[in-house]
């Protein structure tokens, strides 16, 4: 097959030459590349940038969720939700532990997001303004996250797919119980089933952009693709959401704020009305309704949490002075 990096073989040394072989060949054949292989720079640059917005994602995730902890209507519905934050921040850790396997510390990785360097998903700069929100967070964002996630469970890098296995089986949890709140609402009073109904109203558009710009305007899916990291296209993934929620909606007996849904029987995609790219692009500028509020939050957050990192790093030393003198 040809090289993954047509073009390159001119300046790279004997040594390079064989890595880049290699690594050809574990793509060609669907197979892993391992954090000691060689592979190429703009491979490794890559996946630290697409597994760090993705760990980024997740911390920032909390956030939104965060607000309703101590509003959750019963001792069930708060538990439950914690335990979903909690898992938001596990997976932020596996996935910064899968960077750091390409050699970009969490430190640093944190260092960029705090300096506004980084992205994180667009979605979480959206504002949680009630309790159905939980619902449509659980059942939309999670769902987006799983439709997403899956096929990563196959990418090529091996300490990221493996992270991707557990988040998926965690996401599929989330998504189970924000279905059964809106369900729950859906079946309520008027003001309840009218509440759902609002939230998935708000959290339709921006889940679906969750999936990224369309595939004439992303830069980086076509290499992604050919280097087995993504597994299909932004609008792909998008289609399959939008034929998911179309069947789970019939189930809940609320509508997707959308008339133009279809499926398209010749390309076998489903369709959906236009989308406001302008407002993501906006959103990805830190022109959203939330955007200035999670990194203030993250920042104090960080700042408040100096202590613990102090603490652990010391207790760490400690621990290493003491298997020395063992
Ligand atoms: N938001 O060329 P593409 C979750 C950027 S986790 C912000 O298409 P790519 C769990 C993109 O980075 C949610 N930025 O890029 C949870 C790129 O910018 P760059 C996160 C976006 O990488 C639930 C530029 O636009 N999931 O929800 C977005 O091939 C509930 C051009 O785009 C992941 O990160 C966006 N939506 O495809 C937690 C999954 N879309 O870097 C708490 C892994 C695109 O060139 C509560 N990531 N951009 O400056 C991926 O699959 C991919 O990175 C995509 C983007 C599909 C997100």
């Amino acid at each position: 097959m040809a090289s993954q990096n047509e073009g390159l073989h001119a300046v790279l040394s004997e040594e390079e030459q064989a890595g880049q072989a290699y690594f050809d060949k574990i793509i060609a054949e669907d197979s892993r590349i391992e954090p000691r292989d060689w592979m190429p720079e703009s491979y490794r640059k890559t996946l630290v940038r697409q597994i760090g917005q993705h760990a980024h994602s997740e911390i920032i995730g909390m956030q939104p969720e965060a607000n309703w902890i101590t509003r959750a209507p019963s001792l069930k519905r708060k538990a439950i939700l914690m335990a979903k934050v909690q898992d938001e921040a596990g997976h932020g850790l596996y996935l910064y532990s899968a960077a750091e396997t390409l050699g970009t510390p969490r430190d640093k990785m944190t260092e960029d997001l705090i300096a506004g360097k980084a992205r994180y998903s667009s979605i979480f700069n959206y504002p949680t303004v009630t309790w159905a929100d939980m619902g449509a967070i659980g059942w939309m964002v999670d769902g987006a996250a799983i439709c997403n996630q899956v096929p990563l469970c196959r990418a090529s890098y091996g300490p990221y797919g493996r992270a991707m296995v557990r988040i998926c089986k965690e996401e599929s949890f989330h998504q189970r119980q924000g279905f059964e709140i809106l369900l729950e609402l859906a079946n309520g009073t008027p003001e309840q089933r009218a509440m759902a109904q609002d939230a998935v109203n708000r959290w339709y558009a921006p889940s679906l952009m969750m999936f990224g710009p369309p595939d004439e305007d992303s830069p980086n899916s076509k290499q992604s693709m050919a280097w087995n990291i993504k597994r299909f296209s932004n609008d792909e993934l998008r289609s399959r959401f939008v034929g998911m929620l179309v069947e789970q909606v019939k189930v809940l007996g609320l509508e997707l704020p959308d008339d133009q849904i279809s499926y398209n029987e010749d390309t076998k995609q489903w369709e959906h009305g236009p989308l406001d790219w302008e407002e993501f692009k906006d959103v990805l500028k830190g022109k959203g309704p939330c955007n200035a509020q999670r990194m203030e939050r993250r920042r104090a957050a960080h700042e408040d949490g100096a202590w613990v990192r102090e603490a652990a790093a010391a207790y760490a030393d400690k621990q290493a002075q003491k298997a020395e003198v063992a």
